[in-house]
């Protein structure tokens, strides 16, 4: 396991991902733990949590909003989580200097491929393709920390809506008065090609078009607030926050596309609304469902829950016990260039599922040698059975001497 894991480096060499051959580089970091999991596409799997999320808000998005009695918003649900990273970042205005792009947070293939990072990737290709409102739903794939919230695959729903100006005016001919764009000055409320009308009138009908979800996912009652965002490729932008179970909870981003895109993508007469959203973390608010790794469970306990449910049902999981824990520390002195990631994934290759949580518990400086020290503590926990030391010393062992072959640490 541990050889298999540094194939994924080693140049000159290839990797297979769902039936293509991609060369690696230098830039090559996906790990096997992630190569595992593409394909599995939890969103298709019948009664499957995340099926059934998706399946309850696609039947908003179709029952809401018609075009002469059939859906106005087609539906995408098997695109490829292999994009250029050109797909990803450059054809949504992202800088080639944003944070986003670092290796450390996201997972290269090659120079020239990645795993997609947000369902956006696919925003300007779909426009391109003649369509003016659609929902993408897939796995995308992030570096990321380990913990009950985070796990470096999880599921976003993305929305796209476009609008001529006959459409967003609802005006008659004569009305020449509204227009579109112009060439104006960005602030705060709108960008430089667009009115101020066409801006808020995006905005009424996107905030419309989220609210009315979330009444539809959480009950008419629940309470909402937007909070100002920033993202490269819509402005104004907006988070939605819902008040759930005693807590504010995150869940989507979105706003006025940006023109530039919507124009690149050959549709220079239309102005339009995007939004992104996390599967899990709806899913996990919305069946009380613990753990973020019980998603990829196989075990007839946590399956066996949502089996025969019809996605409109409310769903309660019920948790079986949970198994001890064992605890176990490891400190190392790290190298220069280190990331807590390259870390995080070695835990993952080597613990996959067994590990509930990695915190870094202590980090110092030697006085007079300079050097960095980390000391992490690793929370191991199945899901499904008691854990004896022996199995987690074993596990522990292979990640202290792999984080030493690979990363260059010095455990201590
Ligand atoms: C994005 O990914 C943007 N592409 C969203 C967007 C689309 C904005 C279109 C504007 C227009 P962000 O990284 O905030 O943004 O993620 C969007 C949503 O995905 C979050 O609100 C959250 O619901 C979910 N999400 C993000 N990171 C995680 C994570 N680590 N674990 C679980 N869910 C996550
Ligand atoms: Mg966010």
């Amino acid at each position: 396991r541990a050889s298999k894991n540094r194939t994924a480096h080693n140049f000159g060499n290839t990797l297979e991902i769902l039936g293509t051959t991609y060369p690696t580089d230098n830039l090559t970091n996906v790990t096997p733990a992630v190569l595992e999991k593409i394909g599995k596409n939890l969103h298709n799997q019948f009664n499957h949590p995340l099926q059934l999320i998706f399946k309850r808000i696609e039947s908003y998005f179709h029952k809401t909003f018609l075009k002469r009695g059939n859906p106005l918003f087609s539906s995408y649900d098997r695109l490829s989580p292999v994009v250029t990273h050109e797909q990803n970042f450059d054809s949504l205005l992202v800088p080639k200097n944003h944070i986003s792009r670092s290796p450390s947070d996201t997972y290269y293939i090659n120079s020239e491929y990645m795993l997609r990072a947000h369902t956006s990737a696919h925003q300007r290709d779909l426009i391109q393709s003649g369509l003016d409102a659609f929902i993408v739903v897939g796995d995308v794939y992030r570096r990321d920390a380990i913990d009950a919230t985070h796990y470096p695959v999880f599921h976003q729903i993305e929305g796209v809506r476009l609008f001529s100006d006959f459409q967003l005016f609802n005006s008659g001919s004569d009305s020449k008065s509204v227009t579109l764009f112009e060439n104006g000055s960005r602030d705060e409320h709108k960008q430089e090609f667009h009115t101020l009308e066409t801006s808020k009138l995006i905005e009424l009908d996107l905030k419309n078009c989220l609210e009315g979800l979330m009444k539809h996912l959480f009950g008419s009652e629940v309470t909402m607030r937007w909070v100002n965002a920033y993202f490269p490729f819509t402005h104004p932008s907006w988070e939605l926050e819902i008040y759930y179970q005693d807590e504010w909870i995150e869940m989507l981003g979105c706003g006025v596309m940006e023109q530039k895109l919507v124009h690149s993508a050959g549709a220079s007469d239309k102005a339009g609304w995007a939004f992104g959203m996390g599967l899990e973390r709806l899913a996990m608010k919305l069946y009380s469902i613990p753990d973020i790794r019980l998603f990829w469970s196989t075990d007839t306990g946590f399956l066996g829950q949502f089996e025969g449910k019809k996605f409109n049902e409310n769903i309660t999981y019920k948790s079986v016990s949970k198994y001890p824990q064992c605890v176990n520390d490891i400190s190392f002195w790290i190298p220069d260039n280190y990331s807590s990631n390259d870390f995080y994934d070695i835990v993952r290759s080597i613990g996959g599922d067994l590990v509930e949580q990695v915190k870094l518990v202590d980090e110092f400086q030697h006085p007079k040698k300079k050097r960095f020290s980390h000391c992490y503590r690793i929370v191991y926990r199945h899901m499904e059975k008691t854990l004896t030391q022996e199995e987690v010393n074993q596990v522990h062992q292979q990640i202290e001497l792999l984080a030493a072959s690979q990363l260059g640490v010095e455990i201590r």
